[in-house]
C-alpha cells in the first residue's frame, strides 16, 4: 500500500473555472462520447478519485454497486471529502467538489493522483450528467450528507446525519437518460476495469455487486498485483521465464515492472500511469524499451552469446514472446500526456527514471539467474535468427518474380493469371487428384491451386525455424508472399481469400485444423481480417433419368429430398473424397463463386481462441476430436456463415 501523503488539505483552496451548464452542453468535451463508452466513464471518474486515496496512502477498500434503479454506488474507506467550509465562495467544501467544474482542488502537491489524463475531469461532471447524486461522508466523528438532482442542483446542503467512528466517501449516482444513448452499466466492463485497478494496487480490496438483473459479485485483492497481472496476460502461453519484478524510485518517479518471457512470438507490453492505462504508450515504455536492450546485449557480451563483432540483438528480437507491465507514479507537477486522447505518457522524466531501473535491476537479475538469463537470450538469437530467413525467404520469392523463377521457388503453385491482389484467390486442395479437378474446373484468372501432400506439420508443437523447413508450409509462405510470425505484413499478401479444401471426414478436419493453427499463430491478421475460408464440397450428388443432376450438402439435405421425391427414380452417389468429383462437378458445387459454399473463419476473441488451439493441437487426441466434430461442421450453412474459433 502507499506511503501516506501528509500535505494538508485547505479547504480555501479551490478555484472555481466554470459552470456545470457547459458540460451538459458538450459532454463529449468532457467524457469523450455520450455511448456506453462516455457512461462507463462516469464510472471510472468517481472510481479514480477513491484510487487516488488509495494512493495517498488512505483508502484501502473500494465497493462498487450496480444498484437495482440502474444507479451506481461507490465507496471507500478514505479519509472521507473535507467537510469545511469554503470561505471564498461561501459554500460548504463539499458543495464546491461536486458542483464546480474543475475543483479538484488537491493543491500543494507531493502527491500522485490519477487526474490529468482522460480522466480526472472531476466528480462534477459526473454530477453535472445525472439525474442524482448523493454524497455520504464519514469524517471526524460525523456522518454528512449533501445530495444533488437534475445536473448538479443542489437538492440537500451539506448536513449532518449521524455520528461514527469509521471514515470515508460514499457516492450514488443515477446518470441522466437524456444525455446517454443508452444508460445500462455492464457487469464485465466494469470488472475488467477494476480488476485492472485492483492489479496495480497490491493490497487494495475491491469488491463489485449487482443487484439489478442477476445478482453477481466479484472480489479482488492480489499481495503480489503486478506479477499476478502478468501472469494473466501470459495466459495459456507457456512461459519460459517466472515472473521478474522490479522496482524503484528516480527522481521521485516510482517505476515497478513485471515481465516474463513465454514461448509466443508476439509481444504484449501494458504501459500505465498514475494507474491509469496508457493505450497509446508514451516515454515510460520506451524508456523500458532500452533499458531492457542494454540490459541484455551488455550481459550477453559479458558472457560470450554475443561476441564484439556481432550485430546487437534489437527490440525487435527481444520482443518476441515478452509479457510485461510497466507502471509508473509520476507526482502531479510532472505529469503530462499526449495525443488526441490522452493516452500516451509525455513526462520526460519518466523515460530517464524506467530505462535507469530497467537497466540496473534487471542486469542484476541476469547476473543472479544465469541459466534463464541465457534462455532469454538464446530465444532472442533465435527469434533474430528466424526474421533474417523469413525476410530471405520473402527477398527471394521477390528476386524469383523478378527473374521469372517463381515455378521453383513455388513448388506445386498452379498460379492464377490475372494479377489483381483483391481478386485473387488461393486454394489449399488435399490431395494430387482433387488438385488435378481443381486445376481443370478452376476460373483460371482469379484463382491459384496449392496441392498438399501429407500432413502440415503441426505448428502449435514446432518452433517457426522447423516449420520453416517444412516443404508445405515454405510453399504455402511463398504462395501468400506476405512473410511469416513477426514478418509477416497483410498488405503484402497475394491473395483476397485462402480457402481449404480438404475431404469431409476426419483427416481432411485434421489438415484444417493445422492448417489454421499455423495461420493463427504465424499469419493472424489473416484471420483476423477475415481472409481464411473453408470450402464446403457437397457429399451427395443425386442424378436424374434425363441425366440432369443436383448435389445435397449433408444428411438433412438427403432426408429432406427422399421424403419430398418418393416416388421419383433417381441415382445417389455418395462422394467419399474431393477427388472423385470431376472439373466440372468440383467447379459448380464448391470453387464456382456464385454458388459455392464457403465457412469464413472468425475469432471471437484473442484469449478463446488461444484456448481452443491449445486443445486443438496439443497432446489430447481425444479432446482434439471432440473439438473438430463440435466445432467444424460439415454441415451447409449459409454462405460465409462463419464458424468461430
Ligand atoms: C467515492 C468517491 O471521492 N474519495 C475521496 C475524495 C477526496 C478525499 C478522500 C480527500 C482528499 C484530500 C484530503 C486531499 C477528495 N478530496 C478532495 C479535495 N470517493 C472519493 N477521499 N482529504 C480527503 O487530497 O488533500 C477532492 S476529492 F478537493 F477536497 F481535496
Amino acid at each position: 500500500m502507499a506511503e501516506k501523503n501528509t500535505t494538508a488539505y485547505n479547504d480555501d483552496s479551490i478555484e472555481v473555472l466554470e459552470g456545470l451548464e457547459a458540460v451538459r452542453k458538450r459532454p463529449g468535451m468532457y467524457i469523450g462520447s455520450t455511448d456506453t463508452r462516455g457512461l462507463h466513464h462516469l464510472v471510472w471518474e468517481i472510481v479514480d478519485n477513491s484510487i487516488d486515496e488509495v494512493m495517498a496512502g488512505f483508502a484501502t477498500k473500494i465497493n462498487v454497486t450496480m444498484e437495482k434503479d440502474g444507479s451506481i454506488t461507490v465507496e471507500d474507506n478514505g479519509r472521507g471529502v473535507p467537510i469545511g467550509m469554503n470561505k471564498k465562495l461561501k459554500k460548504s467544501t463539499p458543495e464546491v467538489i461536486f458542483s464546480v467544474l474543475h475543483a479538484g482542488g488537491k493543491f500543494g502537491g507531493g502527491g500522485y493522483k490519477t487526474s490529468g489524463g482522460l480522466h480526472g475531469v472531476g466528480s462534477s461532471v459526473v454530477n453535472a450528467l445525472s439525474t442524482r447524486f448523493d454524497v455520504t461522508i464519514y469524517r471526524e466523528g460525523e456522518i454528512n450528507e449533501i445530495k444533488f438532482k437534475n445536473g448538479g442542483k443542489l437538492a440537500k446542503p451539506l448536513t449532518k446525519v449521524g455520528t461514527t467512528k469509521k471514515t470515508g466517501t460514499t457516492i450514488n449516482f443515477l446518470p441522466d437518460p437524456t444525455i446517454f444513448s443508452s444508460t445500462k452499466f455492464h457487469f464485465s466492463t466494469i470488472s475488467e476495469r477494476l480488476k485492472e485497478s485492483a492489479f496495480l494496487s497490491s493490497g487494495l480490496e475491491i469488491h463489485l455487486t449487482q443487484l439489478n438483473g442477476e445478482v453477481k459479485q466479484v472480489d479482488y485483492k492480489f499481495t503480489n498485483g503486478l506479477a499476478e497481472f502478468v501472469k494473466e496476460l501470459i495466459h495459456n502461453h507457456t512461459p519460459i521465464t517466472p515472473v521478474v519484478q522490479l522496482q524503484g524510485n528516480e527522481k521521485g518517479i516510482d517505476v515497478e515492472i513485471a515481465l516474463s518471457y513465454t514461448e509466443d512470438y508476439k509481444e504484449n507490453v501494458l504501459g500505465f500511469a498514475n494507474n491509469v492505462k496508457t493505450v497509446d504508450g508514451g516515454t515510460h515504455l520506451t524508456g523500458f524499451k532500452t533499458g531492457l536492450n542494454k540490459a541484455i546485449n551488455n550481459y550477453a557480451l559479458e558472457i560470450g552469446l554475443l561476441k564484439e563483432k556481432d550485430a546487437r540483438l534489437d527490440s525487435n528480437d527481444l520482443k518476441e514472446g515478452l509479457t510485461a507491465i510497466v507502471s509508473v507514479k509520476v507526482p502531479e507537477e510532472l505529469i503530462q500526456y499526449e495525443g488526441q486522447t490522452k493516452g500516451k505518457l509525455g513526462t520526460s522524466e519518466a523515460r530517464a527514471a524506467t530505462e535507469t531501473i530497467m537497466n540496473q535491476n534487471f542486469t542484476f537479475w541476469l547476473k543472479e539467474n544465469k541459466e534463464l538469463a541465457t534462455t532469454i537470450i538464446e530465444k532472442a538469437l533465435l527469434a533474430r535468427k528466424a526474421r533474417e530467413e523469413a525476410r530471405k525467404a520473402r527477398q527471394a520469392i521477390r528476386n524469383a518474380k523478378g527473374k521469372n523463377k517463381t515455378k521453383a521457388m513455388l513448388g506445386k503453385l498452379m498460379a492464377a493469371s490475372g494479377k489483381d491482389k483483391t481478386k485473387n484467390e488461393l486454394f489449399l486442395v488435399e490431395g494430387d487428384s482433387a488438385a488435378g479437378s481443381a486445376r481443370k474446373g478452376r476460373d483460371s484468372k482469379i484463382q491459384a491451386i496449392l496441392p498438399l501432400k501429407g500432413k502440415v506439420i503441426n505448428s502449435e508443437k514446432a518452433k517457426l525455424t522447423d516449420l520453416l523447413k517444412n516443404e508445405e508450409i515454405n510453399t504455402i509462405i511463398s504462395a501468400i508472399g506476405a512473410g511469416v510470425g513477426s514478418e509477416f505484413d497483410l498488405e503484402d499478401s497475394n491473395y483476397q481469400k485462402i480457402i481449404i479444401m480438404t475431404d469431409a471426414d476426419t483427416d481432411g478436419a485434421h489438415i484444417q485444423t493445422l492448417l489454421l493453427t499455423f495461420f493463427y499463430r504465424y499469419m493472424r491478421e489473416l484471420i483476423e481480417e477475415h481472409q481464411v475460408y473453408i470450402a464446403l464440397p457437397p457429399l451427395y450428388q443425386i442424378i436424374f433419368g434425363d441425366q440432369k443432376s443436383i448435389y445435397l450438402w449433408d444428411e438433412s439435405d438427403l432426408e429432406k429430398f427422399v421424403q419430398a421425391n418418393q416416388n421419383k427414380r433417381y441415382e445417389l452417389k455418395r462422394f467419399k473424397g474431393l477427388g472423385e468429383m470431376d472439373d466440372t462437378q468440383l467447379w459448380e458445387t464448391t470453387m464456382d463463386p456464385s454458388s459455392r459454399k464457403l465457412i469464413q473463419v472468425d475469432l471471437e476473441d484473442g484469449h478463446a481462441a488461444d484456448r481452443a488451439f491449445k486443445v486443438l493441437m496439443g497432446d489430447n487426441v481425444e479432446k482434439r476430436k471432440e473439438w473438430i466434430q463440435e466445432n467444424i461442421k460439415f454441415t451447409l450453412e449459409d454462405e460465409e456463415a462463419g464458424i468461430i474459433l
